[in-house]
């Protein structure tokens, strides 16, 4: 086998063995003291939610605990995080937010 070929079947072999990218979940956490009003605001500007869906989504944290506000890249899902909790964080509300693998 020429160099060149040997060359080629070690790429094509890699290449069968990329794994999908994996998703991170991005959830809302319940908590006593935030407001409704503000956790539907904040899925309706961070998570581009109707305000129908931002209703539904706060209810269920409320009644269950968490709730789901999509799935994304890591990057993705640290940088929601992220804002989320500054934003929560600026107007002096305990807002939990956190990301785990799907
Ligand atoms: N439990 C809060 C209240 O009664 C509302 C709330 C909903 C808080 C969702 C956080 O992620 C949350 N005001």
């Amino acid at each position: 086998m020429s160099v060149q070929n040997q060359q080629e079947a070690v790429l094509e072999t890699e290449a069968v063995h990329l794994e999908p990218p994996r998703l991170y979940k991005v959830l809302l956490l319940n908590d006593d003291y935030t407001p409704m009003d503000f956790v539907i605001h904040v899925l309706q500007r961070f998570f581009a939610m109707n305000r129908e869906r931002a209703t539904e989504i706060m209810l269920k944290v409320h009644r269950e605990g968490r709730g789901l506000c999509g799935l994304f890249s890591r990057d993705v899902a640290a940088t929601k995080v992220g804002q989320v909790s500054d934003f929560a964080r600026r107007h002096q509300h305990p807002l939990a937010c956190v990301m785990e693998k799907n």
